[in-house]
C-alpha cells in the first residue's frame, strides 16, 4: 500500500473518511472528494500530518457531469496513476413509498448512486487500462440485494451498482483490473441523518442493537485491496451481528 494512490469519493464522512483513514495509515497518497469543503480540507490536513502522505481535496457533487469533468480534468495526471477507485458517495434520501414520493429525492438517489459512481469510473478508467493495473470498489449495499417498503428506489439504485460492478468486471476481463462490490447492512454513520433529516430519527435507527462502524467495513476494504494481484473479491455481505437482513434487526425482535 506505500506510495499506492487512491481516490475516494464522499471522503467528508462515514465510510469514506475511514477509508481514507486506512488507507493513508498504510501510506497510500489520496485523492478525497465531496461537496463539504471544510471537512474535507480539515481531513487531509490531519491526515497528511499524521501519516506523511500526500492528499489532495477536490470540491464537487460527483452527480453532476459538468462538475466532475471540469474539477477531474485537470488532475487527469495523477488519474493515470490511479492505483484504487473507491466510489463510496451516496445517499439515501426518505422512505416514501412510490405513489407519494418526492421524485427530486428519486433523482437525487440515482443521479448520486448510479451516474455519479458511473461518471467517476469512466474517467479513472483509462489510466488503469493503459497501465494494466488498478482495482475498483463500489460501495453497494444489501439494499442491493434485498427490496423493504419505502425503499424501492435506493435499493433500485444499489441494484444498479451491483450490476454495474458485474458487468464492468466482464468488460475488463483481460486486463488485470479487479473490481469489488461491497455490501454492508446497517452502518452508523450520517446516512440516516441524510436519508431523514432529522437527529431524533436518525438515533432511532440504531435503537437497542449494535449497528456496524464505518471503520468495519474500511478495514474489509482495505482486506479486499490487499490480497494478491490474482485474486478479485467479486462481492461481500456484511451484516452487523445484530442484523440478518433488510429491516430484520434485533431492535424488531422486540
Ligand atoms: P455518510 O452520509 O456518512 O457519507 C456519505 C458521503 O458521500 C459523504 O462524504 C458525502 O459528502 C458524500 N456524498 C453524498 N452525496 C454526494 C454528492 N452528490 N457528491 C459528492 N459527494 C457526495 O454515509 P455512509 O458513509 O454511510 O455512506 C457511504 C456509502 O455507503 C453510500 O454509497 C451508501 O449508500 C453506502 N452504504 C451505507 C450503509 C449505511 O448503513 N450507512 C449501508 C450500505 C451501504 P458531502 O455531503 O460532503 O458531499
Ligand atoms: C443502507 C443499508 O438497509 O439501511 O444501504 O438500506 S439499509
Amino acid at each position: 500500500m506505500k506510495d499506492k494512490l487512491a481516490l475516494v469519493t464522499g471522503a467528508s464522512a462515514g465510510i469514506g473518511e475511514a477509508c481514507a483513514e486506512a488507507f493513508a495509515k498504510k501510506g497510500c497518497h489520496l485523492i478525497l472528494t465531496g461537496r463539504r469543503r471544510n471537512r474535507l480540507e480539515m481531513l487531509a490536513e490531519r491526515l497528511r500530518r499524521e501519516y506523511s502522505v500526500e492528499v489532495t481535496s477536490l470540491i464537487f457533487d460527483v452527480s453532476k457531469r459538468d462538475q466532475v469533468e471540469k474539477i477531474m480534468l485537470p488532475h487527469r495526471d495523477s488519474l493515470q496513476k490511479l492505483d484504487f477507485l473507491i466510489n463510496n458517495a451516496g445517499l439515501a434520501k426518505g422512505t416514501a413509498k412510490v405513489p407519494v414520493a418526492d421524485i427530486d429525492d428519486w433523482e437525487t438517489m440515482i443521479d448520486t448512486n448510479v451516474k455519479g459512481l458511473l461518471y467517476m469510473t469512466r474517467l479513472c478508467l483509462p489510466g488503469m487500462i493503459q497501465r494494466g493495473n488498478g482495482h475498483i470498489v463500489n460501495l453497494g449495499s444489501v439494499a442491493g440485494r434485498w427490496v423493504y417498503p419505502g425503499g424501492a428506489v435506493y435499493c433500485a439504485s444499489k441494484f444498479a451498482v451491483r450490476a454495474l460492478s458485474e458487468g464492468l468486471r466482464m468488460d475488463l476481463m483481460g486486463h488485470p483490473i479487479r473490481v469489488t462490490n461491497i455490501e454492508p447492512g446497517m452502518v452508523e454513520t450520517e446516512f440516516s441523518l441524510v436519508r431523514f433529516g432529522n437527529e431524533n430519527k436518525a438515533k432511532n435507527v440504531y435503537e437497542g442493537m449494535t449497528p456496524l462502524k464505518a471503520e468495519d467495513i474500511a478495514e474489509t476494504i482495505l482486506w479486499c485491496v490487499e490480497r494478491p494481484a490474482h485474486v478479485n473479491i467479486q462481492e461481500l455481505v456484511i451484516y452487523p451481528t445484530d442484523q440478518v437482513g433488510v429491516g430484520v434487526s434485533a431492535v424488531a425482535r422486540r
